[in-house]
């Protein structure tokens, strides 16, 4: 659910939030109590203790219980504060291990996001009730992305990776911002987060999936063979993990249940999204599912290049 957005605080929007605006509130109160407690002594000891005629100084003695309490107390309290920051910044810093992970790129003056099937977009989109770890860097100078809802903001530096993770709480959209100055156009680099359904999410990575511009649907095809296939096909013949991918196209393959099939556009699909339904004879069934890794678009790419493989 999206927490209303009070006077000082904005919506909450992730796991965060709660417990960051618990810790925010308690410094902000604690510091009230203090500024009036502290300032109001002082006003009413300057009016108690005015000058008056025939009332002389006198020394004033010390107490050292008064003096000790007002030692610790403070001890205490700065403990408790370092304790809960430390403790929040420690779940930060950690993403959960299934985390979905998105690539961002921040240059003067924008943001790239890049989802794990390829697909890139310049808002950010995420999946609700799932974690999200964003592995950042930056082509030219420090920036800082900046989600208040979220209440996640870290810096994107040059020639180094930065992560920081969320889980968003509530479908809906909110704003990123730079939060380093970066220059001239730094208040540009605003964008918007669109918090999805699961589903929608996997729509749109299909529909904003598709071959880097300028490349053939069998080059990208090769491309994604290179990232995903490669470790376990192999072009030339040569049997890898798998069976090589050279002439099978057409082949009629025979499975360890005896039954034989023909590689067609259909046995290749399956292939990749259920590798357990049909078990190449004299292989190991160890072929990863690529079901939610590759989209429909990437798919048909793959088979458009196995069936050159000559
Ligand atoms: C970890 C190794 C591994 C990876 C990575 C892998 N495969 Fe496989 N693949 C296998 C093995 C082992 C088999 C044979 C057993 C079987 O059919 O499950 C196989 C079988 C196949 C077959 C059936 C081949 C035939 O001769 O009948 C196809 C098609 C296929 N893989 C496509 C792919 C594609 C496309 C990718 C990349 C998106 C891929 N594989 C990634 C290990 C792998
Ligand atoms: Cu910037």
């Amino acid at each position: 659910m999206t927490q209303e957005p009070t006077f000082q605080l904005p919506p909450a929007m992730s796991t965060f939030a709660a417990r960051y605006d618990e810790t925010y509130y308690f410094i902000y109160w604690l510091s009230v109590l203090l500024f009036v407690g502290i300032i109001g002594a002082a006003a009413y000891f300057v009016w108690k203790y005015r000058r008056r005629p025939g009332v002389d100084a006198e020394p004033t003695g010390h107490n050292a219980i008064l003096e000790a309490s007002w030692t610790i107390a403070p001890i205490i309290i700065l403990a408790v504060m370092f304790h809960v920051g430390f403790r929040g910044y420690l779940d930060m810093a950690i993403a959960p291990g299934n985390a979905l992970e998105v690539r961002v790129r921040a240059w003067q003056w924008g943001w790239d996001f890049e989802y794990p099937n390829g697909a890139h977009s310049n808002d950010l989109k995420v999946p609700v009730n799932k974690p999200v770890k964003l592995i950042m860097s930056s082509n030219d100078v420090i920036h800082s992305l900046f989600v208040p809802a979220f209440r996640i903001k870290k810096d994107v530096v040059p020639g180094m990776y930065t992560t920081v993770w969320f889980e968003a709480t509530s479908t809906g959209e909110t704003d990123l911002f730079c939060a380093e100055y970066c220059g001239k156009d730094h208040s540009a680099m605003m964008r918007k987060v669109f918090i999805v359904t699961d589903d929608e999410f996997q729509k749109f990575l299909e529909e904003s999936s598709g071959p880097p511009s300028g490349m053939s649907t069998e080059d990208w095809g090769k491309k994604i063979y290179g990232e995903k296939c490669k470790s376990c096909h192999s072009l030339d013949g040569s049997k890898v993990i798998g069976p090589t991918f050279k002439h099978v196209w057409g082949e009629m393959v025979t499975m360890t249940n005896g039954e034989i099939v023909k590689v067609d556009e259909n046995y290749v699909r399956e292939s990749i999204l259920d590798p357990l339904a049909k078990v190449v004879a004299g292989y190991p069934p160890v072929m990863p599912t690529f079901k939610g890794t590759l989209g429909d678009k990437e798919i048909d790419a793959l088979i458009k290049f196995i069936q050159t493989v000559k």
